[in-house]
């Protein structure tokens, strides 16, 4: 069969209410009971999760303790145990491995699994499916929610619509019934503010959003617009990719001591999207997707990725994207640990580079620069922010 008529059997499993679930289930006093992790209810930090007899009460993942506490007075605070969470999440990911080797995972507790290739083997996508969700319910005594499709789109919308404990499985003629009530929020992808600009536009559900043209979409989102089109109808070719596929190069820090000055944080940004494009460029590759990895002091970590409209080796692109994406985040808390990486990478001379290449003077420029540094060392040029740092560090 031809790759492009086949049709992909994606899995999407996410666990339901993770931390407070492996709580609860450890100690059986606790179940049935609302359960917040995250830490003391009188610190200054957020909740990480809780159970769902706590998000009756209107607690959420990523609210203050403090507030945690004002709306359910009687939950049962609980500290954050990170190596717990994360031998649980490699028992889960031993009965993913045998089903597929095409795992790629999302977070602890969640994962994306292409079984097309499986199916021979044991029947059917619904029987690995249903199979993978009842192992953990009988091996590890956790639910988990799960999700069928023919894309990792769909799939993922598929495991969030019957949580907790879900199952759900969307065949092709179902696809847009099934889409086109939903609100355009459960678009993975669609955070608060491009939400907000659909608003604006009339667009709450994904069947309004259909009527839009592509043109339309593009004027208003760039290319995230022609997406939007596209997972609209339900389409959506993005391979499941395991993190050895996942190419991609990165640099990140952890401070000594947790920061929140945003200034001295975009220094670090800046330095650490020099490291990565100068990286690229010794590797003589260009990228188009820029994504930053911000870890906050309670250990909560988020990723974003930008994809630009040309590929890029340059500092300056690299760090206008990661710096942008850094002011969506809004800081809340002291941040940890800082990282930068480029992924969607191609060959410096290749079709696709030459063609979609924005800046080719700034690309020679670059080089003599990286050239010049090999041979007379690191700080023999550098950009003014950055010498700005060095000086003030020597004052
Ligand atoms: P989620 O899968 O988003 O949440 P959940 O598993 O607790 O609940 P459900 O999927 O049933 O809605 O995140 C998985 C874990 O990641 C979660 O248990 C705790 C952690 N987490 C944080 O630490 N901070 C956050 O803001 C979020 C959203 C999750
Ligand atoms: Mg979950």
């Amino acid at each position: 069969m031809k790759n492009s008529t086949r049709k992909l059997q994606i899995i999407h499993v996410d666990m339901d209410a993770f931390y407070a679930s492996i709580e609860q289930r450890d100690n059986p006093d606790l179940r049935g009971k609302p359960v917040v992790v995250g830490g003391r209810p009188n610190s200054r930090g957020v909740a990480s999760t809780c159970s769902y007899e706590a998000r009756k009460y209107g607690i959420r993942s990523a609210m203050p303790l403090t507030e945690a506490r004002r709306r359910c007075p009687h939950a049962v605070f609980l500290p954050v145990d990170m190596p717990k969470y994360a031998k649980v999440s490699s028992q889960i990911h031993r009965i993913f491995q045998d089903y597929t080797p095409i795992i790629e995972p999302i977070s602890l507790d969640e994962a994306f699994l292409d079984v097309t290739d499986s199916t021979r083997l044991f029947g059917s996508a619904h029987i690995i499916a249903l199979e993978i969700k009842e192992r953990i319910k009988k091996e590890l005594d956790l639910t988990a929610s799960v999700g069928l499709a023919p894309n990792k789109f769909l799939a993922k919308i598929a495991s969030d619509i019957q949580k907790p404990d879900g199952f759900v499985m969307l065949t092709e003629e179902e696809i847009q019934d099934f889409l086109d009530p939903l609100p355009v929020e459960k678009i993975w992808g669609v955070g608060p503010k491009t939400a907000e600009k659909l608003h604006m536009l009339h667009i709450k559900t994904i069947r309004e959003l259909k009527a839009l043209d592509q043109v339309t979409l593009r004027n208003h989102f760039g290319t995230a617009g022609s997406q939007l089109y596209y997972l609209a109808r339900g389409i959506d070719n993005r391979p499941v990719e395991t993190e050895r596929e996942a190419k991609s190069i990165g640099r990140e820090t952890t401070f000594p001591q947790d920061l929140s000055d945003t200034e001295v944080l975009q220094t670090f940004i800046l330095d650490l999207s020099a490291d990565v494009a100068r990286k690229l460029r010794k590797e003589s590759l260009k990228a188009k997707t820029i994504s930053l990895k911000v870890r906050f002091a309670d250990f909560r970590t988020v990723s974003r990725s930008k994809t630009l409209d040309s590929y890029t080796s340059l500092d300056q692109d690299i760090y206008a994207q990661a710096n942008y994406l850094f002011q969506e985040l809004r800081l809340s808390q002291p941040v940890r640990l800082i990282g930068v990486s480029v992924h969607n990478l191609v060959p410096e001379e290749s079709q696709q580079s030459l063609f979609e290449t924005a800046n080719p003077e700034k690309e020679k420029l670059a080089k003599t620069m990286d050239t010049i540094k090999e041979r007379f060392g690191e700080n023999s040029i550098t950009l003014a922010r950055l010498l700005n740092l060095y000086s003030k560090e020597k004052e």
